[in-house]
Formats: C-alpha cells, structure tokens, sequence
C-alpha cells in the first residue's frame, strides 16, 4: 500500500483534554485533505464512543479517506476499517484471521528486533518509534533518533510510518532517514483546539510535506 505521509492520529484522550473531539477533529482534517486518520481509544469503547467512531468512519469513507482503529479488531471490522495493532495485542497473525486478507493492519515496533521480525508478519505497513521524545503514550518505550532509524529501515519491506515527537521542524529528517510516512498527534493540535485552528494545521502539515520526497534505496 501506499501511505500518505501525514498520519494523523485522533487520540481521544489528547483531544478531550483540549475539549475538542474525534468527529470536529476528524471533519476539520478530512476538509483539509488528510488521507488516513487513525482512531486512539485506550479507555472503554462506550457506545457514545462507538457512535462518534461511526460518525467518522461515515467522514472518512465520504472523503476517500482511509480510516484505522487502535488495538481492536472487533469495532474496526465493525466500522469496515483497518486495524493498528501493538506488541501486546492479539499478534498479527491472529489479527489477519479476524480481519480477513483486504483489511489494512499495520503494527507497531519499537526496536530492530521486533522491526525485524514485523516483516515477516502479514501486516500492510509497520510503525516504528518513538523517534523523539512524546508525551502522548503512557510508558513510551526508549526514544530512537533518525540514525536508528536509518540504520534498521531495511530490515522491512513493508511501508514504514514513524511515530513519536514528530513536528514540522523534525519531519523532514525523519522521511529523509527512510519513513515512507509520518504519524503525529500532539503537533496536529493547535491552541485553541478550534475547529478551524485544526484545517489550518492539517493544511500548513500537507503543504510543507507535499514537496519532501523519501530518498530511493541507495541514495542517503
Ligand atoms: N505510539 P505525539 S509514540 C501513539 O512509539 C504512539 O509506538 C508511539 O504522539 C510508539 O505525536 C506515540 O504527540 C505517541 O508524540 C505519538
């Protein structure tokens, strides 16, 4: 697959303490042409969540947009969209036999090791982070760098997102050390966290990233 090189990820929690919420901050994205969105519940799937997660996968799907889930297979089959799974969840291999060949999953790593071995696994794309520093996991495991992250970028075929303290200042260093894509929640939201404050980031996010290109194999 193709990943488009803004990944932005809606992570509940991150918003409400902004009080902003997942359908304003899926819409203001989605209108300002962000082609995937990620869904980060870790708290308890209530059904006025699931109501709001269905709202925007009704947004993501009339924009064209990919839509992803954290962690849990069963509401992202229930939405018809892809799954993003960690270390500890349900491997991706038992994922693959909930979600069927078609869906996206992606998976997280955090090391070469476990890069490593995601390559093996029947995953569309891998995560790899944190880069730098993030407030916005509980427990991050150890910061990467960008030269960590060139040194072990082949060990996978499959796409690769980073994720972890990615800004706009650092997001050019980190395609150019081999991320096909980029995955960020705190530098997506603005303050205030206004509707419109959210297009203009997401904008200002697309139109700097547009003109950065990942170097081919061989030429960094
Ligand atoms: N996963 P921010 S780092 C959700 O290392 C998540 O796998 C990480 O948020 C990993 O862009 C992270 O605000 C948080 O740093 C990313």
């Amino acid at each position: 697959m193709v990943l488009p090189r803004v990944y932005p990820i809606l992570d509940t929690e991150s918003l409400a303490r902004r009080s902003s919420s997942l359908s304003v901050a899926a819409a203001a994205f989605l209108d300002a042409g962000a082609g995937i969105l990620q869904i980060r519940h870790k708290g308890h799937w209530s059904r006025d969540v699931f109501g709001e997660a269905e709202l925007v996968a009704h947004l993501a799907r009339e924009a064209g947009a990919i839509l992803i889930v954290n962690d849990r297979a069963d509401i992202a089959m229930l939405l018809g969209a892809g799954l993003h799974i960690g270390q500890d969840d349900l491997s991706p291999r038992d994922a693959r036999r909930l979600t069927g060949p078609d869906a996206i999953l992606g998976f997280s790593t955090h090391n070469s090791v476990q890069l490593a071995a995601a390559g093996g696994e029947p995953v569309n794309y891998v995560a790899f982070g944190p880069v730098f520093a993030t407030a916005s996991k509980e427990n991050p495991d150890p910061v990467t760098g960008t030269a960590e992250l060139m040194r072990v970028r082949a060990l996978v075929e499959q796409p690769l997102v980073a994720i972890g303290g990615i800004t706009l200042e650092n997001a050019r260093d980190t395609l150019a050390a081999g991320a096909d894509s980029v995955a960020v929640i705190s530098a997506l939201l603005p303050e205030p966290c206004t509707s419109t404050g959210l297009r203009k980031r997401m904008e200002e996010w697309l139109d700097r990233m547009s003109g950065l290109t990942r170097p081919a194999a061989g030429e960094t």
